[in-house]
């Protein structure tokens, strides 16, 4: 297959080069957003794991600057993987990090690191004091390769808290360990949480609702409820239950308790390894998160990139308290150009037709759908387990349905034979009340045999009894 090395993304964030894992330690200091993130400094494949480093102004624009951590200690000499960073209470930052310590098996060790010089708004340059790195080490029946990703920590009663996630047998977990003076940790004897899901790769935790539903909170600063996330290894999928945290045991209690078998996603795509962080310039919580590469190996490395990591979203609490709510950040607007608008088209079932006039690399695409009648929608159907994924994967963007499929191509060849679908399909419960399923398809989105593409879907919560739904679709277009 053809690669460019033109064919690189406009709205999601990624490096100048090289492959990108997992967005670390995401904040806010001194008029800067720092994201630092597991990076390739050798190549677009996953090895040789340091923090890459970029800052930017508003989250949209990043200016790439030299690797932040990498290995310098014998803590972390065979790789410094995810972590996140804490404001402490004199409002400097610390960074908390898995590092590998043995170059024969991925021996996992929690390490961390301070600014070297604080009064530099840029970060630049960190350092991991000798006299208590390690601050965590798999004893006690941890098990070695399975214990990473340090949280945000959080204060609470004279104690500050951080999160690990490991595994046990099958049984998925967030180990808690505590801390007075941030610098010695001690575990504690029970976990924050735990579930029989395999291992929990990045997790994180965190209170929403603060004084107005949408105000993003602080982890130290108590919140209505709590959200833990993790990243199921699995599964490859990010889940996360909303619930209630008693910080005098240190446990959390997901409100549904199904919960952590009947999970929610921040995300029905291609969307892993994701960190919130609270950002005090705009009171608000942000979501950002990794899509790996769909492109074959040979094809990353003939293009010398891999990975990006999707736009901001900002985070916050249904009014229902039962899921998010997420958008992206308003910043994205800013770079929105010249408007072309389209309206009052009628659509019959099986046309379509083209948006003319976008003769720019990206477009921010804002449609409103109005369905005539839902009549016909087809009832739903209980063999597919309420599976969303394995019924977009059968009822596809060419499959002819009651109500749908109807959406956008969002990207086409001028002969439309590599063409994206992101559509709705409007199904009959056994209640007769609409279900709404909203799919990705990109089976024919490439003529290349070779890539990862496999549709992605979810149930959209919404009320389209009058017929009407709208998408938000940021595409690039060249
Ligand atoms: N990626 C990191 C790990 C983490 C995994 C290594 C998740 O710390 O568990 O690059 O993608």
């Amino acid at each position: 297959s053809i690669v460019s090395p033109l064919l690189r993304t406009g709205y999601h964030f990624q490096p100048p080069m090289n492959w990108i894992n997992d967005p670390n330690a995401p904040m806010y200091y001194k008029g800067w957003y720092h994201l630092f993130y597991q990076y390739n400094p050798k190549g677009a494949v996953w090895g040789n794991i340091v923090w890459a480093h970029s800052i930017s102004r508003d989250l949209i624009n990043w200016i790439a600057l030299e690797p932040a951590i990498y290995p310098s200690i014998p803590s972390d000499q065979y790789g410094c993987w995810s972590g996140s960073a804490t404001m402490l209470q004199d409002g400097t930052p610390a960074i908390l990090y898995t590092g590998i310590n043995r170059p024969d098996i991925n021996y996992q060790v929690q390490v961390l690191a301070f600014p070297k010089n604080a009064s530099d708004p840029l970060l630049r340059e960190w350092e991991k004091p000798a006299a208590y790195n390690p601050v965590a080490a798999p004893v006690g029946g941890i098990n070695a390769t399975q214990f990473r990703d340090p949280t945000t920590a959080w204060y609470a009663d004279g104690h500050w808290r951080m999160l690990v996630g490991s595994v046990r047998d099958t049984r998925g977990m967030a180990i808690v360990y505590r801390s007075r003076d941030f610098r010695r940790w001690t575990k504690a004897k029970h976990p924050l949480h735990s579930a029989l899901t395999g291992m929990w790769e990045c997790p994180d935790f965190f209170p929403v609702s603060g004084p107005a539903l949408q105000d993003g909170v602080d982890t130290s600063d108590a919140g209505a409820k709590y959200v833990l996330k993790n990243s199921l290894d699995l599964t490859r999928y990010d889940y996360y239950t909303i619930g209630s945290y008693d910080k005098r045991k240190d446990r959390y209690y997901p409100d549904n308790p199904n919960g952590d078998y009947h999970r929610l996603r921040y995300d029905y795509g291609n969307f892993y390894a994701s960190k919130t962080f609270y950002d005090p310039a705009k009171r608000r919580r942000v979501l950002l998160g990794w899509a790996n590469e769909s492109d074959s190996v040979p094809d990353d490395k003939a293009k010398g990139w891999a990975g990006i990591h999707a736009i901001p979203r900002k985070i916050w609490l249904d009014p229902s308290g039962k899921q998010l709510l997420q958008w992206p950040i308003e910043e994205v607007e800013k770079l929105r150009g010249k408007a072309v608008t389209v309206g009052g088209k009628v659509v019959k079932p099986g046309e379509h037709f083209e948006v003319t006039g976008i003769a720019t690399y990206q477009a921010d695409v804002e449609v409103s759908f109005e369905i005539s009648s839902l009549d016909k929608a087809e009832p739903f159907d209980p063999a597919y387990d309420n599976d969303a994924q394995k019924l977009c994967g059968v009822k596809g963007a060419d499959v002819k349905g009651g109500v749908g499929p109807f959406g956008l191509w969002v990207l086409a060849s001028a002969d439309l034979q590599e063409k994206t679908a992101v559509f709705f399909r409007v199904f009959k419960d056994g209640y007769g009340k609409p279900k709404v399923l909203m799919c990705t398809d990109p089976t024919k989105s490439s003529l290349s045999p070779d890539l990862y593409k496999p549709t992605f879907a979810g149930f959209v919560d919404t009320d389209i009894s009058s017929g009407k739904i709208a998408l938000r679709s940021l595409v690039r277009t060249d």
